[in-house]
């Protein structure tokens, strides 16, 4: 297959060779201690050398908040300049090998070049994303009145076409599941009745979930507010799972952490999803007021850990299947993208890492007997743990680069996109 990787080994090789002493003493020292607690790191290193998460074509391009969106020279303009991008993240810290694509906003005539493409960048393709949450050019129905609820049978008719056109263009790419997140809902009491959208919704959902392929999932993604402040259709994990559950096995929820009310208890909604085999996938983001989709583990990163936690505990006893589809979906207002990505892929590594670590039969044992403070410090023992140096190795050892931040600077990668990628308007907007 056509290789087309953006950054050479040579490059990568070099800038490791300065690093991989000192890289090898720190893995070497954390070694020792983790070893004195009966825990084997090379054991660690293969868990995190294997967890993958899908980063967001969208969150390649620098995001914007309602009011105002400052672009920054050289960022993508089309699908093909976000691969790019995307590969890059992927070369250097060799933990998002997917990307997964947002319709219409990446649509093009030939998907099947689409996945060639991607595959000579080191690239797949996860979960599609259908978007019936805004207005697109050449749409004949407006979603103003919502969309798969909407009260008007050809708004709904649209917005099931659009997803079914979303898995055909997700078969052509290799993708297995469709991310539904519908922005439906109301602002004002009594502008819908409560009951009938839902209906709406789940009808239309249906025919949807109907044009599955045998082996793909339908992951309903929750969003408590916006655009619709008052009541949103989809707004939480009970509606989720609800018409999850009515659709039938293949949909599944999907949780986005900055999808919930403030200080909810969002580990205790993963627990719960996955005590009934509805535990789809995440989006991964940190938040401090609502959907900010701030960088993963920025603001509470314990939380993260805690969700890990009972990730790892699920994976342990895995009930119906347990396979989520992890992807990130943040908005970069005022970083360089590529290095949120970067910064976000290793916090969440680190995440899953430590939450690893955590003594199960100890925890357990002090559950049972309700030794609270060790069953605390079982948790804390573990997330007090600085596992940078076996995220370092993992990488490294599979290619990317051990400091990368340090080597997307050298490379000069933006400044040198910059030179003919076309200039992104100013504007708003949240990706
Ligand atoms: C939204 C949701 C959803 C959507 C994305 C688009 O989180 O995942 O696809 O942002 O930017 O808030
Ligand atoms: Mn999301
Ligand atoms: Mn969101």
């Amino acid at each position: 297959m056509a290789s087309n990787l953006p950054i050479s080994s040579d490059q990568i090789s070099s800038h490791n060779a300065l690093r991989i002493a000192a890289l090898e003493e720190d893995y070497d020292s954390l070694g020792r201690r983790l070893g004195r607690r009966g825990v084997a790191i090379d054991a660690v290193k293969a868990r995190v050398a294997k967890f993958t998460v899908a980063v967001p074509s969208w969150g390649v391009g620098v995001g914007g908040t309602r009011f105002a969106k400052f672009p920054i020279a050289g960022e993508p303009t089309n699908i093909h300049e976000k691969l790019e991008d995307c590969a890059v993240v992927q070369q250097l810290g060799r933990a998002t090998p997917r990307v997964s694509p947002h319709f219409p906003w990446d649509w093009v005539d030939d998907f099947a070049g689409l996945r060639e493409e991607a595959a000579a960048l080191g690239l797949g393709f996860d979960a599609v994303n259908s978007n019936t949450f805004q207005d697109q050019p050449g749409l004949e129905q407006s979603y103003r009145t919502g969309s798969l609820s909407s009260t008007d049978a050809k708004v709904r008719a649209q917005a099931v076409a659009h997803n079914v056109a979303c898995i055909e263009a997700g078969r052509a790419l290799g993708s297995d599941s469709l991310t539904v997140w519908v922005g439906d809902g109301t602002n004002f009491p009594g502008q819908q009745d409560l009951g009938r959208s839902l209906d709406r919704y789940l009808e239309a959902a249906a025919e949807v979930y109907a044009a599955l392929p045998q082996d793909w999932r339908m992951l309903l993604e929750h969003k408590m507010f916006e655009p619709a402040f008052y009541s949103t259709v989809i707004s939480d994990w009970g509606s989720s799972i609800l018409a999850a559950t009515e659709l039938g096995p293949k949909a599944q929820c999907l949780v986005d952490l900055g999808h919930h009310a403030p200080n909810v208890n969002i580990e205790q909604i993963v627990a719960r999803l996955h005590r009934f085999g509805k535990l789809g996938g995440f989006h991964f983001n940190d938040s401090k007021y609502g959907d900010d989709d701030l960088d993963a583990g920025s603001i509470n990163p314990h939380q993260l850990f805690l969700v890990f936690n009972e990730l790892v505990e699920a994976e342990r006893n895995p009930r119906g299947g347990f396979n989520p589809a992890y992807m990130i979906d943040q908005s970069h207002n005022v970083t360089d993208p590529i290095e949120s990505l970067l910064s976000s892929a290793e916090t969440i590594l680190s995440a899953f890492a430590k939450a690893v670590l955590v003594d199960r039969e100890a925890l357990r044992s002090a559950q049972d007997g309700n030794d609270v403070m060790m069953a605390f410090q079982a948790l804390r023992r573990s997330y007090d743990v600085d596992v940078a140096p076996i995220i370092a190795m993992a990488r490294y050892e599979a290619g990317g680069a051990i400091d990368t931040l340090a080597m997307y600077r050298e490379i000069g990668w933006r400044d040198r996109k910059a030179q003919h990628r076309k200039p992104v308007g100013l504007g708003a907007g949240i990706v």
